[in-house]
C-alpha cells in the first residue's frame, strides 16, 4: 500500500538539504509487521551540522518581523490542511492509529500553527512603572536554537505544538522524531522545504535512534532549549544531559490518570467515557485513563457496564478505522502480555491476543483488558503501561478517592464523573495533576497549557503559557 501519493522523505533535512547517512533504521507498520520505509539514522557529526545551520539561520529568522513570521506559520498550517488526508494515512500506517484519530492529529497540528501564527504580534514585554526619572521595560527575545525530541504516539501534533511556538517567537528548530514513527515529521519537513520565505536552516529534521541521534542532540553544547515528550526515564536522561550546559528543558512525561466515578455519576456516560479514555490510541496516550476508582455502591454495576462495552470493541488496522488499532511494537505488546499473566488481580476481560483478519496476524494487537481486585502496588495498577489496560478499584468517600488518586508519582491528568457541582470543583482543586476533565474524558483543547505535576514533567506545552519556553526575558532601564 502506498501511504501517500507523493514522495515520503526518509533523509535528514539540514540547512535546506536532504542528506542521507550510511546508517539506517526501519520503520514498520504495526498492523502487519511490515517495513514501510528505511530511514537515515543521523550520526552525531550531522547533528552538529544541523545545530550549526540552525545557529546561522537563527540570526535571519529572529530579524523577520513577527507579523511576517505569523504569515509563514499560517502558510504551513494551510499546507498541512491541504494534504491532511495523505498525511493522516501516513500517521495511521506508521503509528497504527485509527484513521479518524490520525485525521485529528493532523487537524491539531495545523491548529498549533494557526494559534501561534496569531500569537506572534500579541505578546511581548511590558513597561514597569518605577518613577518619573526612569523608563523601565522588558523585552521578549527568542532563545536561539531549540531542540525538540518527540514521540510516536501523536507523531505530528506533539512535534508541531512545540515547533510552532518556538518558530513564532523567532527561534530556529532542530527536531528528532521518534524512530518508531518518524514519517509524519519527515512529511512536515517536506512542507517546510517547499514553503516560501523560510530561510534554510530554520527548520531541521534529524531522524535517528534515541541513544545516538537523540543523545547527541540532548547533550549538544550549542542548543539553547530542549523540549522533550516521552518516558520518565528518558526525560531524566535528557535533563541530566542538559544540566551540563544549564540548558533549559520542558518535559512532558508519562501519566497514570485516575478516573473518579462518584456515587452520583451518570453511569452510562461514565462507562462510555472511561472506555474511550483507555482505548483511544490503544491506550498509548499520556492521558490514558488507566486507573478507574469507583464508589463502592456502584462498583458491580459499573464493572459489568465496562466489561460489556469492552467486548464490543472492534480491533483492526488503523487504516480501516476500527475502534482500536495495534500497539506500536511487538516487544511492547509481549511485555504487556507478560505483565497481565503475572498480575496480582482478576482479569475480568481481555488479557490476550485478539482474532484479526489473517493478513494482520503478525500485527501487534492486544485485547482491551480490565483487571479488578488488584493490589494497588502491582505494576499494572501503579505504572504507565501505554496499553488498553485499566484497573478498577473502589473507594468509600470523596476524600478517600482523592487520596488514592494522588497516591502516585505521576500527575498529568485525571477525570471526575459526578452530577454534583461542588464535588466536581472540590475534586478539581484537590487533584495534583496538570489537567482535570469533568464528565467527559479527556476534554482536549489545543489552546490550553498541557503538562504535569510531579514526575509527569516540567513546564507546559501548548497555549500562551508555552511561549515562555521559547523566550528569554530581558529588562531594560533608562535614566531620563
Ligand atoms: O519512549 P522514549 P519510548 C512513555 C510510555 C511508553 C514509554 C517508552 O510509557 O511506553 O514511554 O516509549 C528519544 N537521549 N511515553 O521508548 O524512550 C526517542 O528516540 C535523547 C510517554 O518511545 O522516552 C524518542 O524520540 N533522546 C509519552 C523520544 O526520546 C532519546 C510518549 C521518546 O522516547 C534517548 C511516548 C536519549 N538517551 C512514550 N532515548 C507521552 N508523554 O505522551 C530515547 N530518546
Amino acid at each position: 500500500m502506498t501511504p501517500t501519493s507523493g514522495r515520503i522523505p526518509t533523509e535528514a533535512l539540514v540547512d535546506g538539504q536532504w542528506l542521507t547517512s550510511s546508517g539506517t533504521f526501519e520503520t514498520r507498520d504495526p498492523a502487519r509487521d511490515h517495513v514501510i520505509a528505511t530511514v537515515s539514522s543521523t550520526p552525531p557529526e550531522l547533528v552538529d551540522r544541523a545545530v550549526a545551520s540552525a545557529r546561522e539561520a537563527f540570526e535571519a529568522w529572529r530579524a523577520v518581523p513577527p507579523v511576517d513570521r505569523g504569515e509563514i506559520l499560517m502558510a504551513i498550517a494551510q499546507a498541512l490542511t491541504g494534504r491532511s488526508e495523505e498525511i493522516a494515512r501516513l500517521i495511521s500506517l506508521d503509528s497504527g492509529k485509527p484513521i479518524a484519530q490520525a485525521r485529528r492529529d493532523v487537524q491539531s497540528a495545523a491548529r498549533h500553527f494557526i494559534f501561534y501564527a496569531g500569537a506572534v504580534d500579541k505578546f511581548g514585554g511590558r513597561e514597569l512603572p518605577l518613577d518619573t526619572d526612569h523608563v523601565t521595560y522588558t523585552r521578549w527575545e527568542p532563545r536561539g536554537v531549540t531542540g525538540h525530541i518527540t514521540p510516536w504516539n501523536s507523531p505530528l501534533s506533539i512535534p508541531c505544538r512545540s515547533i510552532a511556538a518556538a518558530l513564532a517567537m523567532g527561534n530556529s528548530v532542530v527536531v528528532k522524531p521518534s524512530e518508531l514513527a518518524p514519517l509524519p515529521v519527515l512529511a512536515l519537513a517536506e512542507l517546510f522545504d517547499e514553503a516560501d520565505r523560510v530561510p534554510p536552516g530554520v527548520f531541521n529534521v534529524i531522524p535517528g535512534l534515541g541513544a545516538t541521534t537523540g543523545a547527541a542532540l540532548a547533550s549538544h553544547p550549542d542548543i539553547d532549549s530542549l523540549t522533550f515528550t516521552g518516558s520518565v526515564s528518558t526525560g531524566a536522561a535528557v535533563m541530566k544531559a542538559a544540566a551540563e550546559t544549564i540548558t533549559p528543558v520542558s518535559l512532558e512525561l508519562g501519566g497514570k490518570a485516575p478516573q473518579l466515578v462518584l456515587d452520583d455519576a451518570d453511569l452510562d456516560k461514565a462507562a462510555a467515557g472511561c472506555v474511550f479514555g483507555i482505548i483511544r490510541n490503544a491506550g498509548q496516550s499520556c492521558l490514558a485513563g488507566s486507573r478507574i476508582l469507583v464508589h463502592a455502591s456502584r462498583y458491580e454495576s459499573f464493572v459489568d457496564a465496562l466489561v460489556s462495552r469492552f467486548q464490543e470493541i472492534q480491533i483492526g488496522p488503523g487504516i480501516e478505522d476500527p475502534d482500536m488499532g495495534p500497539l506500536i511494537s511487538k516487544d511492547k505488546r509481549d511485555q504487556i502480555l507478560r505483565q497481565l499473566e503475572s498480575v496480582e488481580g482478576t482479569v475480568k476481560t481481555g488479557g490476550g491476543i485478539p482474532d484479526v483478519a489473517p493478513e494482520y496476524a503478525d500485527g501487534y494487537f492486544i485485547e482491551p483488558t480490565i483487571v479488578t481486585d488488584i493490589d494497588p502496588e502491582d505494576p499494572v495498577a501503579a505504572e504507565e503501561l501505554f496499553a488498553p489496560v485499566m484497573s478498577v478499584q473502589t473507594f468509600e468517600s470523596l476524600d478517600d478517592a482523592l487520596d488514592r488518586a494522588n497516591d502516585t508519582s505521576y500527575g498529568l491528568s485525571a477525570g471526575v464523573w459526578t452530577s454534583n457541582l461542588s464535588k466536581a470543583h472540590h475534586a478539581a482543586n484537590e487533584l495534583r495533576v496538570g489537567s482535570v476533565s469533568i464528565n467527559e474524558y479527556p476534554v482536549r483543547f489545543y489552546n490550553g497549557p498541557h503538562g504535569g505535576y510531579k514526575q509527569s514533567g516540567i513546564g507546559r506545552e501548548q497555549g500562551i503559557e508555552a511561549l515562555l519556553n521559547y523566550i528569554e526575558i530581558k529588562k531594560i532601564g533608562i535614566r531620563l
